[in-house]
């Protein structure tokens, strides 16, 4: 059947195996016919076209001198059994390739599987996010986190609001085009990779205000407007009016069902500074709790999303001051504090993923990598239920001190840490034994052409970055 899912992965793979094409691997003069040069691929399920939350990514492979089979119940399973297929086979000399016999029965932990990039304290170009999404895929990551604007600038082209990006990104080439985004989509897709746009908000959102009028607030000195903005205005209704026709493109845009909403680190001196939003305060009766004010906002916000049809995720803040939302919100776990932070949400029945320890822009000399490994998404108190809520974790390389120049040497191989702890089971935790399976991944991703960096001290692999 047809599926080009699995099309242009085999045709990827011959690439990534071999070196070039099986049809060039046919005349070559060492070539024996009945040797083994094929992997049976089995899926048993029709071809899914996007991949979701709670896809079926298990499969099986078994290789021996009869031959090779891989069979999965779904596509996204099959794309991970070819990946771990590719990464089986060694090339021994010039024109010979082996493989060992083998049995596995493979499935991940976690079904979401996530890395977070931001574009927009330093603008990240196509290409280097196409580059990252197939060294996620070599690593089985399954969620590209994009936190595509911010403060300092927004490169999303809006259909609905052209001058977001005119005013609001660095420059005018600084930008994602829509046709640019379908493009790193379907990229993704195609990889396996769910992609989940974030657009934070009510903080983080500077760069929106430069185009909207009136969406900010308007921070107070001495009685009067200072030229200053602080977070969206939570106490006019125009606020509102945007964010539906804002979000409404959103959902259209990204196929995926779920978006970010943000809502970290809002800060409420500008609020404060407000006799508008103080008047607001009382006519609401939230007296001086200005963590009400900011849940009054998400609630509308999250309205907003849900009359959309799609579902949210949002960063713990938004729910740490006791607002309820919708029982299938998705809560990310960021701050410091995340065994408490894990037990409580999933107490109170959200499904959760974590990131608080998985800080890849966080660097110091040394190796560093093993913090990462031994943080475990299923340490804390709770019940078999509880830990059911944890769905995964992301890790996430923020933006400020990276850029195209080493956005991937700084993201890998040490992301491929955390990809290891959210598939492999529980008690593959060995930091020790891991180290030397870093160390060849390293090299893997190096033979395929990625600028992974050294995260083991002294060593060499036998095919440098070049
Ligand atoms: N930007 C946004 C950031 C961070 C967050 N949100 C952040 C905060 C602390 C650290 C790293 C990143 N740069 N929008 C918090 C989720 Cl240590």
């Amino acid at each position: 059947q047809s599926c080009d899912i699995l099309s242009s992965a085999f045709f990827r793979y011959q690439t990534i195996i071999f070196g070039f094409r099986e049809e060039v691997l046919k005349f070559h003069p060492k070539f024996k016919a009945g040797s083994l040069t094929e992997l049976d691929v089995n899926v048993k399920n029709k071809c899914d076209q996007y991949p979701y939350l709670g896809m079926d990514e298990s499969y099986n492979l078994t290789i021996s001198s009869s031959g090779a089979t891989l069979n999965s119940n779904s596509v996204w399973g099959a794309l991970r059994g070819i990946e771990t297929f590719s990464q089986l086979v060694l090339q021994r000399s010039k024109d010979m390739f082996t493989v060992n016999g083998t049995t596995i029965v493979d499935y991940p932990r976690f079904q979401h599987r996530g890395l977070l990039l931001d574009t927009s304290r330093h603008f990240l170009d196509v290409s280097i996010i196409k580059q990252n999404l197939l060294a996620m895929s070599q690593s089985k990551f399954n969620v590209f986190h994009w936190h595509i604007v911010d403060d300092q600038s927004f490169p999303y082209t809006s259909n609905n609001f052209p001058d977001m990006a005119t005013m609001g990104a660095y420059d005018s080439k600084h930008i994602y085009t829509q046709d640019q985004i379908a493009e790193i989509i379907e990229f993704a897709r195609i990889l396996g990779i769910r992609v989940i746009p974030e657009f934070d908000s009510p903080g983080h959102s500077q760069s929106w205000g430069k185009s909207i009028k009136d969406l900010l607030t308007k921070c107070y000195s001495s009685g009067k407007p200072n030229g200053q903005y602080g977070p969206i205005d939570p106490s006019l209704e125009t606020s509102y009016g945007f964010l539906s026709k804002f979000f409404a493109e959103i959902a259209k845009v990204f196929p995926d069902h779920y978006v970010h909403l943000g809502g970290d680190e809002v800060n409420f001196d500008c609020w404060k500074s407000n006799p508008n939003i103080t008047a607001f305060m009382k006519q609401k009766d939230f007296g001086t709790d200005y963590a009400k004010l900011e849940e009054y906002y998400m609630q509308r916000l999250l309205e907003i999303v849900s009359g959309v049809k799609k579902g949210y995720m949002i960063w713990q803040e938004v729910v740490d001051n006791g607002a309820k939302v919708n029982p299938d919100t998705i809560v990310e776990v960021w701050k410091n504090g995340f065994h408490t932070e894990l037990s409580i949400i999933t107490f109170r029945g959200y499904k959760t993923l974590l990131s608080s320890c998985w800080y890849l822009s966080d660097i110091s000399y040394g190796i560093d990598w093993p913090k990462y490994y031994n943080c475990d998404p299923h340490n804390f108190i709770g019940t078999a239920e509880q830990k059911k809520l944890v769905i995964g974790g992301e890790t996430c390389m923020w933006g400020e001190y990276v850029d195209n120049t080493n956005v991937l040497s700084r993201t890998w191989p040490r992301a491929s840490v955390v990809a290891e702890r959210l598939w492999s089971a529980q008690n593959v935790k060995d930091a020790n034994a891991a180290a030397p399976r870093l160390e060849e991944h390293r090299c893997r991703m190096i033979k395929r052409g990625f600028p992974a960096e050294a995260v083991n001290g002294p060593g060499y692999c036998f095919q440098e970055y070049s």
